[in-house]
């Protein structure tokens, strides 16, 4: 990893750093296939792509009853860890929920209500990595919010991986099906014969995940595009470079298209960084995924004339993780607007964040953050606006309401309103 000046960048430079998509253009169109082909023909479907792609010949596809047999056969320390993750998961989803109200407007009695959707789907990662920490963001906002069903796909396996099993079951799924990738998204937004349609699909996933909940949007709900991870740390000269070099190591571990940077003010640590992530990444048990993703053209150690330009910089950037390890940190985060999650100081690793500490690792990537947030309560709700008027309070309201009514040129809305006042 180099040190690149942000002021010396070229604009082609730029634009892959702040435009970047993790390679899932290059994807689109085979995703389009599959998505249209499991939408036409179903389980068919999805057991050629299985073969195809995950070579595995898929018995059934329906696989509820062994994640309930998993909570039993996992490693008692694994089972003790996902507890206690899924309790502070869910204590700060809980926090989230909103309450109803109904408040009195000068006589009118207006308010707002909030239900959850029926059904939900969940896409849980597997394939290089298993991701039994994404069921627990997942499946727990949902069952707090109140979804009645919350389904999950996640990739086949000759053997499933038990622990993530018992991380969807722990979290309180009601189905789980082995079907991955785009077909897992098709299936949970189309239905077929065996998967029972939802009306949200939400979960992270690699850039044939994304391009499938890029391609379903509109037929059904989707949380976001959650692709390939991302962090950007902004540090100045207090920050130890081996902590930051880590932390980029770590999001590197996930995907060859993860893109990772760290923007600083101060020379010696952007040395220090890049000297520090060189020094930490061989040897690593996936350091060709992590090799991978430090050569990515947006990831890089970079270097601002002051911190303003570094602030400006991770603002454009739109990080999905946000580090921010520095002496006026705060003053700092007061700055920024787009960043799906940040974790200050030095003992707020984003690997807390990713397993247990409680906020959802389910977030925006690819500078979505620009526009929305991650994974919440919110993302499974509705809002419903409720209101009762009297006699007197539609009274007051009346020449307001026939007023605009006819200057809409909508006589029969203002004449709704004037029958009511007829004897
Ligand atoms: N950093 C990933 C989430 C994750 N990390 C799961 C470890 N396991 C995307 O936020
Ligand atoms: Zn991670």
């Amino acid at each position: 990893m180099n040190v690149r000046e942000i002021s010396e960048l070229r604009p082609d430079e730029r634009a892959a750093i702040f435009e970047r998509d993790a390679g899932v253009d290059e994807v689109r169109d085979d995703v389009r296939e599959i998505v249209d082909r499991v939408h036409e023909e179903g389980d068919v479907a999805i057991r050629e792509y299985s073969e195809e792609f995950d070579d595995v010949s898929v018995g059934n596809l329906d696989v509820t009853d062994a994640a309930e047999r998993a909570v039993e056969e996992i490693d008692d320390g694994v089972r003790e860890a996902i507890e206690t993750a899924a309790d502070n998961v869910r204590a700060f989803h809980e926090r989230q929920v909103p309450d109803d109200w109904r408040e009195d407007f000068d006589g009118r009695e207006l308010g707002r209500r909030f239900t959850a959707v029926d059904r939900a789907g969940v896409y849980v990662p597997g394939g290089t990595a298993a991701y039994p920490s994404s069921a627990l963001m997942c499946v727990i906002p949902a069952k707090v919010a109140g979804v009645d069903h919350v389904a999950v796909a996640t990739p086949p396996a000759e053997e499933l991986n038990p622990v993530t099993l018992a991380a969807v079951e722990i979290a309180g799924a009601d189905a789980v099906y082995q079907v991955g990738g785009a077909q897992g998204i098709a299936a949970l937004s189309y239905g077929t014969e065996t998967v029972d349609r939802v009306q949200t699909v939400v979960g992270p996933g690699n850039r044939w995940v994304t391009a499938a909940k890029a391609e379903v949007r509109g037929d059904v709900e989707i949380d976001f595009l959650a692709g390939p991870s991302e962090i950007a740390v902004l540090a100045d000269e207090t920050a130890d470079p081996e902590l930051v070099a880590a932390d980029l190591v770590a999001q590197a571990e996930h995907d060859t298209h993860a893109s990772v940077v760290a923007v600083t003010d101060d020379p010696d640590l952007a040395e220090a960084v890049a000297e520090a992530v060189g020094d930490q990444a061989p040897g690593r048990e996936r350091e060709e995924t992590i090799r991978g993703a430090l050569d990515n053209d947006e990831s890089g150690v970079f270097l601002a004339r002051s911190m303003s330009e570094a602030v400006l910089f991770v603002e454009e950037y739109a990080a999905e993780h946000l580090a921010i390890v520095a002496d006026e940190d705060e003053a700092l985060l007061d700055r920024i607007d787009n960043a799906g999650s940040v974790f200050l100081g030095p003992y707020s690793p984003v690997a807390a964040g990713d397993y247990a500490s409680g906020p959802n690792h389910v977030l925006p990537t690819g500078g979505g953050a620009r526009r929305y947030g991650g994974l919440s309560v919110d993302t499974f709700l509705r809002s419903t606006t409720v209101q009762r008027l009297d006699d007197d309070t539609l009274g007051d309201l009346s020449e307001t309401i026939t007023t605009l009514a006819e200057a809409e040129g909508l006589e029969a809305h203002a004449e709704s309103v004037r029958k009511r006042f007829e004897d």
